[in-house]
């Protein structure tokens, strides 16, 4: 059984000014530091004005940053030494691609809200899971943005956090060119220690949702399928599409304001029905899930887990056979709910587990990936973690 440690932010923080100075010749002046997430609830709900129910993950990417005298942009990670190179006026949407751009691009979007910035050098490392739908992309994002904050002299406030987290969502759909819906900057720049966090995308409001999970003898097992994920795929874009025609088919202006009642009944091509089916239904699940939290109901929030999977696999279509059998080996081996989360097509399952349990359940799905056929997945824990932030010299994040 593998599961992936999150590692100590002091000592992550450590190895990033060393890989800069290495790569630099020189000292980083700040070092950013921004969670993956796990979302328990709410998929492809974002982009539709819906709800989602995200933690951010203890799982971090730390981004070691210096501001340059001069234009130009260095970035470079522990995987990739060799600096992506450029000047400031070559980056831009159409312009920068490869995962450099999720840096590059948050540089360009605050600029382009005004900002007055040099050239920068990057080096950036962590422990979230690559391509597994655990966000990935935001924390890199979200990483370099909190460091190039604190650099100008910018707060971190809840007003300065929506600044950072508008600019990350343009790097990511614009710059990056993944057509991606906002849970998770804003996740990875808003979640609290110990909470999950309601976003409205409707109301454009967050708020936590106490989950102190241990208390109740439970834990949230991620699963990560290894089946490669990537939203710029056409997949996500797709059913993107699906929603957008739904939503003017109905003439709402998003599927936030449709009736279950009117989808069944005037949409008339099966597909659309069935992926506007599932968003009208899963945002009702999100609520359903926050209520039952709050009256500790687990049984109700395994059942809805359960409800919300069996959706995205029949009527949004972006599970696959690996998340199928993640999700239905681990509750017959003692989970009381599982779904496949985040984005789909491959990337991760999680279950709400009994803390007994953990090892069961994860040997369990590895047990019958290695019967199927598959890579033995990797696992760790979701354990309700803080936002982004910079990490100071004793590895403690400053409060904002
Ligand atoms: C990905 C996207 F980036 C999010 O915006 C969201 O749509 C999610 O997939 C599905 O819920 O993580």
């Amino acid at each position: 059984m593998t599961f992936v440690e999150p590692g100590a932010p002091g000592q992550l923080a450590a190895a990033v000014r060393e890989g800069f100075a290495a790569s630099y010749g020189a000292p980083a002046t700040v070092v950013g530091r921004a969670p993956g997430r796990v979302n328990l609830i709410g998929e492809h709900t974002d982009y539709n004005a819906g709800l989602v129910l995200p933690l951010a993950l203890p799982h971090a990417t730390y981004a070691a940053v210096a501001l340059r005298e001069d234009d130009r942009v260095r970035i470079g990670s522990r995987q990739k030494p060799q600096p992506w190179v450029a000047t400031l006026d070559t980056i831009g949407p159409g312009q920068t691609d490869g995962w450099a751009a999720y840096v590059a691009g948050v540089l360009w979007a605050l600029r382009e809200a005004g900002w007055q910035t040099p050239g920068v050098d990057v080096y950036v490392d962590g422990t979230v899971p690559l391509g597994a739908g655990l966000s990935s992309s935001a924390a890199l994002e979200c990483s370099f943005a909190v460091a190039l904050a604190t650099l100008l002299g910018k707060d971190l406030t809840q007003a300065g956090r929506r600044t950072l987290i508008e600019a990350c969502i343009r790097a990511e759909t614009e710059v990056a060119g993944a057509p991606t819906g906002g849970m998770d900057q804003t996740v990875s720049m808003l979640a609290e220690p110990n909470a999950a966090l309601l976003i409205d995308f409707d109301l454009q409001t967050a708020g936590p949702v106490a989950l102190r999970l241990p208390e109740h003898g439970l834990a949230v097992l991620v699963t990560d399928t290894r089946v490669s994920h990537a939203l710029t795929d056409g997949g996500y874009a797709a059913r993107r599409a699906d929603c957008e025609a739904a939503a003017s088919a109905l003439g709402v202006a998003s599927l936030r304001h449709a009736g279950i009642a009117e989808v069944e009944s005037q949409l008339t091509n099966d597909r659309v029905r069935r992926r506007a089916r599932h968003i009208v239904t899963e945002i009702d699940r999100v609520a359903e899930t926050v209520e039952a939290i709050r009256a500790g109901d687990w049984l109700s929030v395994g059942s809805l887990f359960l409800a919300s999977h069996v959706s995205m696999r029949d009527d949004f279509e972006i599970s696959c056979a690996e998340l199928d059998l993640a999700v239905e080996t681990a509750l017959g081996a003692g989970a009381i709910g599982a779904r496949m989360t985040g984005g789909g097509f491959g990337g991760s399952a999680i279950a709400l587990v009994p803390l007994d349990r953990i090892d069961g359940v994860a040997g369990a799905i590895d047990a019958a990936f290695i019967a199927a056929g598959f890579r033995p997945p990797n696992h760790l824990l979701g354990e309700p973690s803080a936002a982004a932030d910079v990490v100071t010299e004793n590895g403690l994040a400053r409060s904002s």
